[in-house]
């Protein structure tokens, strides 16, 4: 059985009514007043666990005592070199999104994120640093995980990414700006990783022959889809291109999917990459950096849960040509992800957040473990696909 984890926040880094010690962070302040909480706000402590963003949670004064109230964060412009064409993309999809959860006499306020604007009405704030923060509120009576604890909410992860999907369908790709161009192109994905591997920036090649190998010998399938949109036979929607079990909250009371977030990839792309990377991150059994080979794996009594959520709102949307490719996408999203952090782990670090100097080969050795125990599988994970198509 999985252990709970549930994402909880840190420590007080920030207070209005004390001074803590050894920590100061005029650019966290600054964004605390430009977003005009000022004097008004408790404290401030680290949330979360993304390996791109800064993310902060901004306690104010409420009735029952001091309450989560804000979620603000410091875009990490390394990756996102237009923060101003992410912001807009996610205003642009937030406010859509409103209306369409208005239409289907949902709660607005729960089920999307509600981004502030700061005192002088831009959507984003620009430190003395120029790095980019955005605050949004924080959606109460909500949890976020990094495992699946019950079986039921991978099921309701696929409806929820399933459901925003179809909502998503008539947004207008043309207003969305390529927040990464070639985010989940595998092909390109593949050609970065044969560069660092030739620099060799930090001698660690010789420390990963077998992950080298293993990525080698996949040269062919990082294709398969990339190849099927250029020829026309998968089509681009709007798609979220970050489905990871810990950007969709869960209602703490109801357990349901509740409210997708990480919205800053939104862009057009396949269908399949986005049921993929879910499917990579949560039907696993391990954590993706479980450093404890033998305890990670892939579940396909899970991926069959998630299949069931996703299909039962999508199977009228998606083509047959998508339907088709979504087990591809489950393999491929994970060994793109694997060859990203090993890309990564060559080039020194420079993308992902770090704890220690193997994190990222730990983080590609458990990606390939699954890779290899999904095709292994991959007739009956394309059984299942057919199953609950019908
Ligand atoms: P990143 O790009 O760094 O992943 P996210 O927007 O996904 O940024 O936020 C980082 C993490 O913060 C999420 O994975 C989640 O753990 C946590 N988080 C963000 N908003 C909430 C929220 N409203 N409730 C609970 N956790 C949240
Ligand atoms: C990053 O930001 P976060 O932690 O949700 C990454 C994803 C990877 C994921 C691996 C913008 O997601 O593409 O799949 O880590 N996001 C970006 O855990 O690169
Ligand atoms: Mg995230």
């Amino acid at each position: 059985i999985a252990p709970k984890v549930k994402v909880e926040a840190g420590e007080v880094i920030f207070s209005t009514r004390r001074k803590i010690d050894g920590v100061e962070d005029r650019n966290l302040e600054d964004a605390i007043y430009a977003f005009g909480f000022g004097n008004r706000c408790s404290y401030v402590k680290p949330f979360g666990a993304g390996h791109i963003n800064e993310t902060y949670a901004v306690y104010m004064p409420g009735e029952g005592g001091d309450e989560l109230a804000y979620v603000l964060q410091r875009v990490n412009s390394n990756v996102f070199k237009d923060p101003a064409g992410v912001m807009d993309n996610i205003f642009g999809v937030t406010e859509y999104l409103r209306n369409v959860i208005r239409r289907e006499g949902g709660d607005p306020d729960r089920e999307t994120l509600s981004y502030i604007k700061t005192k002088s009405g831009c959507n984003y704030f620009e430190d003395s640093e120029g790095e980019p923060w955005r605050c949004y509120n924080f959606i109460p009576d909500s949890v976020c995980y990094q495992l699946v604890e019950e079986p039921e909410q991978f099921y309701q992860s696929g409806s929820s990414f399933g459901h925003f999907l179809k909502q998503l369908s008539d947004y207008p790709a043309s207003k969305l700006n390529e927040t990464i161009p070639d985010f989940h192109n595998t092909i390109r994905r593949f050609e970065a990783f044969q560069v660092a591997l030739k620099r060799d920036l930090k001698n660690r090649a010789d420390s990963c022959r077998p992950e080298i190998d293993f990525v080698l010998a996949r040269e062919k399938d990082c294709g398969v889809l990339v190849h099927q949109q250029d020829e026309g036979i998968l089509p681009l929607r709007v798609t979220h291109n970050d489905t990871k079990l810990n950007n969709i909250l869960f209602d703490e009371k109801t357990g349901k999917g509740l409210c997708i977030i990480d919205l800053d990839t939104i862009m057009p792309g396949l269908a399949a990459n986005d049921f993929g990377d879910s499917i990579r991150f949560g039907a696993a059994t391990a954590e993706e950096d479980e450093p404890n080979l033998d305890l990670m794996h892939f579940d396909i009594s899970l991926y069959e849960l998630y299949v069931k959520g996703y299909l039962e709102e999508t199977k009228d949307v998606l083509t047959e040509a998508e339907i088709g490719s979504l087990p591809w996408g489950a393999r491929l999203m994970t060994l793109e992800c694997g060859i990203r952090f090993l890309t990564d782990y060559l080039q020194g670090d420079t993308y992902f957040k770090t704890d220690y100097p193997e994190h990222n080969l730990i983080r590609a050795r458990t990606q390939f473990r699954l890779v290899d125990e999904m095709e292994q599988q991959f007739e009956r994970m394309q059984e299942i696909v057919q199953k609950y198509t019908k």
